[in-house]
């Protein structure tokens, strides 16, 4: 704040269209910066009182009158920016828009950046960077739940949990740093304790917020997931199923789908982008090879993968799994035995299915067409992608975050273990000041410039 007010006079006033461009009842447009009131004056031949309306004429340099509207104008500190901002509520037409924006251009102000009143915000202490990418996030926000994990970042619910696992481990690093100070070597064991203590609990918080953070990351970036199998497994009964109407055609024809099919839906509040597929077989027709190399394709970007077979045939499945090994390598899969309506299974989670590339993962018996084991296939989904339910409490995140509390996780236990090794507190302080470095970036009160323009640029413009 003071290093801003001190450089005050290097500090251009940034203009922005604050509505989205195309015609609409009213449009906002927005200064902010040390010559935003006087530049207001001069369009407007009205002295704004701060934080009141004003019915007011806009004109050009030149004396024309460009429209006539609403000026507020928000007194720095005690603004958006923590800058003077003036806001001007023209009619929303982009003739009328360009020309307010051309006068104000006229009058010394520069086009923003994308993000740049955000990143004012935030140089002025008005919001911490958490908070900030809240708002563009709740600007992006496709499902209401992702919207309303935006508003608790914004609100500053993550905010609060990172300083609060700060807070304790500088309350753990004055302590190290007063041991090594004042060793006394008959109080060893009693620190000893203390220290582990007081590092397994903070390593048990960190670990708390990565899950909840990987929701938050899931409610921001989504899940691309694919619906994979052979001919006729029900991929597009699923598709059509989980999309709540018919966006596949159905038939029973082997070999339908051809094309990759896309289609957004909201699962439980997860925006997922869904994808339909060709059945994968051997095939001398041109188009369906084309298809299959497709869905080859549409694998290759999946952040998760559906397969069906048909549980009257599962020998699909040992030939799917080792044919497309490589495909299938390093990311969550479902097995799904549908049609258990025609075989007179049971709906249920059978056990883990162990794969050829190592490792397991969940399979079901469902029938997409009578509706039978669908709400376990919702549950199961949600198991595979991570999703915590923090109810009340969920906030949204960014995978920058996730990366940075696994680095303080990753600091912390080879601190602890260090530490269980050698039982020399120096290494495990260094390893703390990593961790809390890390943890520091995730609110901006620790930064490298480039991220900031990293962080920025990707916002609209006018926020
Ligand atoms: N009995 C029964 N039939 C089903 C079930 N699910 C899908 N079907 C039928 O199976 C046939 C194939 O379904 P689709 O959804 O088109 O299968 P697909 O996997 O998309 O097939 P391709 O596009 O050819 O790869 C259709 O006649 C569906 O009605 C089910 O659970 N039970
Ligand atoms: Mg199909």
């Amino acid at each position: 704040m003071l290093w801003r007010n001190i450089m005050n006079h290097n500090i251009e006033t940034i203009v922005a269209e604050a509505t989205p461009k195309g015609r609409g009842g009213v449009a906002v447009v927005r200064l902010s910066g040390p010559s935003a009131f006087a530049i207001s004056e001069k369009i407007m031949a009205h002295t704004l009182m701060p934080r009141q309306a004003s019915y007011v004429r806009f004109y050009a340099p030149d004396g024309a009158l460009i429209d006539q509207g609403i000026a507020l104008y928000f007194k720095a500190p005690h603004s958006f920016t923590g800058e003077d901002v003036v806001e001007l509520q023209c009619h929303g037409g982009p003739i009328i828009v360009d020309y307010l924006l051309e006068t104000v251009l006229a009058h010394g102000a520069r086009m923003a950046r994308p993000g740049e009143f955000s990143e004012r915000a935030f140089l002025n202490d008005k919001m911490d960077l958490v908070q900030a990418e809240a708002v563009a996030d709740l600007i992006a926000a496709s499902t209401r739940r992702s919207a309303e994990a935006a508003l608790r970042s914004l609100d500053g619910a993550f905010s609060l949990k990172i300083k609060h696992l700060v807070a304790e481990l500088i309350h753990l690093r004055v302590f190290i740093e007063a041991t090594l100070d004042f060793p006394e070597e008959d109080v060893e064991m009693i620190e000893n304790a203390r220290v582990r203590e007081a590092l397994a609990l903070i390593l048990m918080e960190c670990e708390h917020l990565q899950a909840a953070a990987h929701s938050g990351l899931l409610l921001q970036e989504g899940v691309h997931l694919v619906l994979i199998g052979p001919p006729n497994a029900g991929k597009s009964s699923l598709m059509n199923h989980l999309a709540a109407q018919d966006v596949a055609i159905v038939s029973d024809i082997p070999g339908t789908t051809r094309d990759v099919l896309k289609e957004k839906i909201s699962l439980r509040g997860i925006p997922i982008y869904l994808l339909d597929t060709a059945g994968l077989r051997q095939s001398t027709d041109v188009i369906e090879g084309e298809g299959i190399r497709r869905t080859e394709r549409a694998m290759h970007q999946a952040e998760c993968i559906v397969l069906l077979v048909d549980d009257a045939h599962p020998e699909d499945l040992r030939r799917l799994l080792s044919e497309y090994e490589a495909l299938l390598l390093g990311r969550p899969l479902l097995i799904l035995f549908n049609k258990i309506d025609l075989t007179g299974q049971k709906a249920v989670r059978l056990a883990d299915i162990a794969l050829p590339q190592g490792g397991f993962c969940p399979a079901l018996k469902v029938s997409v067409k009578m509706r039978q084991g669908l709400d376990l296939l919702e549950e199961t989904l949600l198991d595979l992608f991570g999703w915590v339910n923090e109810a009340e409490g969920q906030f949204i995140a960014r995978r920058r975050h996730l990366d940075a509390l696994k680095r303080a996780e990753y600091a912390l236990k080879k601190g602890l273990h260090i530490y269980q090794q050698s039982a020399q507190l120096e290494l495990l302080a260094e390893e703390c000041r990593l961790a809390q470095e890390a943890l520091n970036e995730i609110t901006g009160a620790f930064r490298a410039d480039d991220l900031l323009g990293a962080i920025f640029s990707t916002f609209c413009i006018g926020k």
